[in-house]
């Protein structure tokens, strides 16, 4: 009984003003499956600012606990950690149930894993828990009417990619999905100016906060760990002011791709390239040796990174995700003030 409870629209979405108004809208009946939970339906309903947060970084990050939930509050906006939950495509995970996710495992899931382990509530069987990825919390987010997520690293187009077209599918979300992600760039082992040439393709919008003082400096695009990566950014945003009047004209122009915010990392948490490149190049040496390939490559080499620099890769990485979701809740805050 209780599972068959699930297949009710009205238990998962306590308010409805986040529908898109056509109830045959293509989005209701997806939405019918998601779990929102009562403190994100409430802000959402309200207009108050919503900072949405994936859940892979907790299930295959590698990174401990990471406190996100409270860097949002702090800064006056309602965090939406977004994953699935025994088969519960849910938003606003709560940090039990993303504890308990680490402790039973989870599967890594991306949009195309969405479906395939959400069915089993549908067959009214035990489902298994999920957590999403960059691409997978951006279609939860933006089911939910979410238009901010803070975050670490972005996936990317791998070294070789040109041949093997491993290309995260975090960027073709970027293309397709209206939500703004804040993270670091992506990791240095990727190849960054395909990366980059691929987001263009996909018409993602790419911009990096300018650091202070780097009036009419080239800004580079960052490259998680460093500040720089030898490519430049195809553009800057000086402040969350500015980044969120991006996303608004976005929203107003009706352009239904996705944006991306880089923001470096900060200076004193960097870690000098030399300091990481022999563990770079063993960690992606061995997950090409051992066959780690599709999307075991990247938890592969988040793992193999920690215990190669006995750990010293993780502060940084910690800091470098504090300070994205730190940033992706003013810019959620200047952007309910602009709508109010
Ligand atoms: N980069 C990191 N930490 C991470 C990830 C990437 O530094 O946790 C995760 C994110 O969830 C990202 C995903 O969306 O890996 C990309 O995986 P893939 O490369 O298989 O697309
Ligand atoms: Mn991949």
């Amino acid at each position: 009984l209780l599972l068959r409870h699930r297949l009710l629209p009205r238990h998962f979405t306590s308010t409805t003003p986040h529908r898109h108004q056509s109830p045959r809208h293509p989005l209701n009946a997806l939405n019918s499956l998601l779990k929102i939970s009562p403190e994100v339906s409430a802000a959402l309903a309200a207009n108050k600012p919503v900072v949405a947060l994936e859940s892979t970084i907790y299930t295959h990050g590698a990174l401990g606990s990471l406190h996100l939930e409270d860097i949002v509050r702090q800064h006056g906006a309602v965090p939406a950690v977004c994953g699935i939950l025994a088969g519960v495509p849910t938003v606003g995970l709560t940090a039990d149930e993303v504890e308990r996710m680490v402790r039973e495992g989870a599967k890594k899931a991306s949009r195309r894993d969405l479906a395939y382990l959400s069915a089993r509530a549908l067959l009214g069987e035990k489902g298994v828990h999920g957590g999403t990825t960059i691409s997978g919390t951006m279609v939860l987010a933006r089911l939910a009417g979410i238009r901010v997520f803070g975050t670490g690293g972005l996936g990317g187009v791998h070294s070789g990619g040109e041949t093997s077209m491993d290309v995260s599918a975090d960027l073709t979300e970027l293309g397709r999905t209206r939500v703004a992600v804040v993270s670091s760039g992506c990791k240095g082992f990727l190849d960054i100016p395909r990366t980059l040439e691929f987001l263009e393709t996909q018409g993602a919008f790419v911009s990096t906060f300018a650091p202070e003082g780097a009036k009419g400096k080239t800004v580079d695009f960052p490259a998680f760990w460093a500040r720089e990566s030898g490519t430049p950014s195809p553009s800057t945003v000086r402040d969350e002011r500015e980044a969120a009047a991006i996303i608004l004209a976005q929203e107003r122009l009706g352009v239904e791709s996705g944006m991306l915010f880089a923001n470096p990392i900060p200076e004193e948490a960097a870690v000098p390239r030399k300091d990481m490149e022999a563990a770079i190049a063993t960690a992606v040496r061995e997950a090409n040796e051992k066959g780690f390939t599709g999307n075991a490559n990247t938890p592969y080499i988040l793992s193999r990174l920690k215990e190669l620099t006995q750990g010293r890769s993780v502060p940084a990485n910690k800091a470098l995700v504090q300070s994205n979701v730190a940033r992706a809740a003013k810019i959620a805050v200047e952007l309910a003030k602009m709508m109010d």
